[in-house]
């Protein structure tokens, strides 16, 4: 705005006088006036009415979706679309300090490869940990197709708490699907490579690149992947695609399809036709079919191969125990998805128009029966798409991916070229509708879609890239999400949602109330280990310890976090030092998260109540190096900081004492004791309400009570600091010490408030 409007507008403004033609249609509006301001139709007020949340209103469902190349998982709620989190997982996230400080550092580490840290993620498919098909909320895993890896994420506190390498291949795409009660998380390769981490040529290409398909075993009360205890099939180089775990009568069994059984290897370079000529020739692929109980059963019996350390079922073993079969599919297929009640499995055509229905029962029917219809080079047999299918029912162009409503036999199905989801009953093989959404889809979701317990209700657009559909930010556009309403005979479009942190490829949703987050740790944890952390101290336990060896000097700090100080406040250390601040937040309320962040280094912290983590950083410079909270924590959160002093080498401290801006009297003293004894009579009022109360029947409550027990006890020993220094006329730390007594004595209060409204708004009885 020019200056001149700007003064025009403030004089106005001063009159009394508002711009009448654009404020009073919204000042005073009726719903007629909103939809001709805004030019909204019936439609898009049911639309608006069906996705709106009120303030402080919950969702029915929470989705997590993959952050594509961000390498992060992103949450929103349903039918809301309201983004509540992103999760570092491959990626460092500065604010959750992952990556910052030291206990997750250890969990980037464990993505490493050969040895090179990898610090991004091309995320595909996040998948919910179940119990016997259901989802159980208690794990959340994720793929990196980049860099073969699976990550788990405790749903406890949505942290990431382990990455796994695969020790196979060089590229990953069909993961992580679990098993049905995740015995297993499932990652199946994508392009074909040696096993070993050797040079082959590619004219080795058919007898020495591999695909296959991993079994990480999952122990659900650890809540971690055991690497010992997981194996791999070999598959031939078919370019594998995606997964899915067999349920109910298919449990055991896994289905994963592949898109280039042609073994081509490119090379425009060399005159040979490029890649996507020769992957897309043959008018059919492989699903492979595997048989991962009778795996698991081989590999107890040792009759799997080690290879890089990991136990393999080769292919030779995997065809004449039954372990791997293969299954024509049509053509150059993609999403491969099995039914609720594990009896139906949908490949959808990608270079076909159709979606190909197969039917276990048929499967196992042709694999009893030995009723093949020949082997592939590799010695696998072949069972006959007639002789696995149940149906095929044609779609339109580009059939991606398929997900199951909560009524029998319906599904939708993405259709990529054409830009449309198709709803069609499986059973029947009849398409019911269509709808054109906005542009190029990949996956498609609805509620716990692909579980046992489908929910109906809403379905995701995942499509890529939204041109056209929001306000332009430059040629990287952001994806778009689109809800539909998949609850009537005819799907209706909803919600457009951008997203702006990569290609969200999967996205799976659940029940909100299956999940059951904390809301603090148990005091001195490290969350990433979920144990208590050996550096983890309390209050009034807070020390700095510095110890050489061989000239080499460490610093460990046990520090804490409170409102509004942080333990310690200076920090000496001598160039050379490698200095950890340990520090533990001591709070209990839920809100209470500080942060902790230090000038030239790249250490951050986010330390939730209870939570201990370690910032590093090694003094290679002289100089003075302000560190501070980072989270806005209380009115004092300024005031937590502290000054980290870094000497040089022989440095001579002159004697000198400290100063200060300000001298105290004995009337400043005393003007300050009588307001701290006027808010003792506030906190003694407090006390009395929540103590004549049930407050005991209430956790956050409880928890409030005994971080202001915290405080007051702070309180009573800034006290007897400054009435010590009083007694000896010292009114410099008299006044400063009253002063901190009151601190304590205010977050004591504030806690007991909040405690007291808590009490009052949820119906708290009067015991006394
Ligand atoms: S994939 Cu991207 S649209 Cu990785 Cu599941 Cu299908
Ligand atoms: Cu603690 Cu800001």
């Amino acid at each position: 705005m020019k200056p001149t409007a700007k003064r025009t507008l403030s004089i106005l403004a001063g009159l009394g006088i508002g711009l009448a033609a654009s404020t009073s249609a919204w000042s005073n509006s009726t719903l007629e006036q909103v939809m001709k301001a805004r030019n909204l139709t019936q439609k898009d007020l049911l639309a608006a009415a069906k996705t709106y949340t009120p303030s402080g209103g919950r969702d029915e469902f929470i989705a997590f979706s993959s952050g594509g190349q961000s390498g992060q998982v992103i949450v929103y709620g349903i039918p809301s679309m309201r983004i509540l989190k992103y999760i570092g997982v491959f990626t460092p996230e500065p604010w959750q300090g992952y990556g910052y400080e030291e206990e997750s550092r250890k969990v980037l580490a464990q993505g490493n490869i050969q040895g090179k840290s990898i610090t991004y993620g091309d995320t595909h498919h996040p998948a919910i940990s179940e119990t016997k098909g259901e989802y159980n909320g208690r794990y959340l895993f994720i793929n990196d197709k980049a860099n073969p890896r699976i990550a788990v994420i405790d749903l406890h506190d949505f942290e990431t708490k382990q990455i796994v390498v695969n020790p196979l291949y060089k590229s990953a795409h069909g993961g992580a699907f679990v098993t049905e009660n995740t015995e297993y998380v499932i990652e199946a390769a994508q392009y074909a490579a040696p096993y070993e981490n050797k040079f082959v040529p590619l004219e080795e290409f058919n007898e020495k690149y591999r695909g296959g398909i991993t079994y990480w075993k999952f122990n659900n009360e650890k809540g971690r992947i055991e690497q010992e205890n997981s194996f791999s099939v070999e598959a031939p180089p078919y370019s594998q695609d995606l997964s899915d775990a067999g349920k109910g009568p298919s449990h055991g069994w896994s289905f994963t399809n592949s898109f280039c059984s042609e073994r081509y290897v490119g090379g425009i370079e060399r005159g040979r036709p490029p890649f996507e000529a020769g992957c897309s020739s043959k008018d059919t692929d492989f699903l492979h079919v595997v048989n991962w109980k009778k795996a698991e059963e081989l590999v107890k019996a040792g009759k799997a191969k080690k290879i890089n350390g990991h136990n393999v079922i080769t292919m030779d073993v995997a065809a004449k125990e039954g372990v791997l079969f293969l299954i024509p599919e049509p053509k150059s297929p993609h999403g491969v998805d099995v039914s609720p009640d594990g009896k139906f499995i949908i490949v959808a055509g990608k270079l076909d128009s159709h979606v190909t229905v197969y039917s276990f029962d048929k499967i196992q029917a042709a694999i009893k029966a030995k009723k093949f219809e020949g082997k592939d080079p590799y010695g696998l047999p072949i069972i006959a798409l007639k002789d696995a299918a149940h149906k095929q029912v044609q779609l339109g162009l580009g059939p991606l991916h398929t997900q199951y409503d909560s009524k029998k036999c319906v599904v939708y199905t993405s259709l990529y070229v054409d830009s449309m989801v198709a709803k069609c009953d499986y059973c029947e093989g009849k398409v019911l509708d269509k709808l054109s959404i906005h542009y190029n889809i990949g996956h498609l979701m609805t509620m716990e879609g692909d579980s046992v317990t489908p929910q109906g209700k809403y379905l995701v657009a995942m499509n890529k890239l939204a041109i056209d559909r929001f306000n332009p930010v430059g040629p990287l556009h952001p994806q778009n999400h689109q809800l539909i309403d998949i609850s009537g005979e005819k799907m209706e479009l909803l919600y457009d949602m951008p997203l702006p942190l990569g290609e969200p490829h999967y996205v799976v949703s659940i029940k909100a109330d299956r999940l059951q987050p904390t809301v603090r740790y148990k005091s001195g944890t490290d969350s990433r280990t979920d144990e208590r952390h050996p550096y983890a101290t309390r209050a009034g336990r807070e020390k700095t310890e510095r110890t050489c060896d061989n000239g080499k000097c460490t610093i460990h700090i046990w520090g804490t976090a409170i409102r509004s100080h942080l333990t310690p406040e200076i920090v000496e250390a001598e160039v050379g030092d490698e200095i950890y601040f340990h520090i533990t937040n001591l709070e209990r309320a839920q809100d209470q998260t500080h942060g902790f962040a230090i000038y030239g280094h790249d250490a951050q912290m986010s330390l939730e109540p209870g939570k201990t983590a370690t910032a590093y950083m090694k003094a290679d410079k002289e100089g003075v190096y302000p560190y501070y909270c980072t989270e806005f924590c209380s009115a004092l959160h300024l005031e937590m900081q502290g000054y980290l002093l870094v000497r040089p080498k022989g440095y001579k401290a002159t004697a000198a004492t400290m100063q200060e801006g300000q001298k105290y009297t004995k009337a400043d003293y005393e003007t300050q004791v009588k307001t701290n004894v006027e808010t003792q009579g506030v906190i003694d009022s407090v006390v009395a309400f929540i103590t004549s109360h049930n407050y005991q029947e209430f956790p956050t409550v409880v928890a409030l009570v005994e971080d202001a027990t915290d405080q007051l006890e702070f309180a009573k020993d800034a006290k007897a600091k400054s009435e010590a220094a009083a007694g000896k006329q010292d009114w410099q730390n008299a006044m400063l010490w009253a002063n901190q007594w009151w601190q304590y004595q205010v977050k004591a209060a504030d806690l007991g408030l909040r405690a007291k409204t808590h009490l009052e708004e949820n119906g708290a009885k009067k015991i006394k």
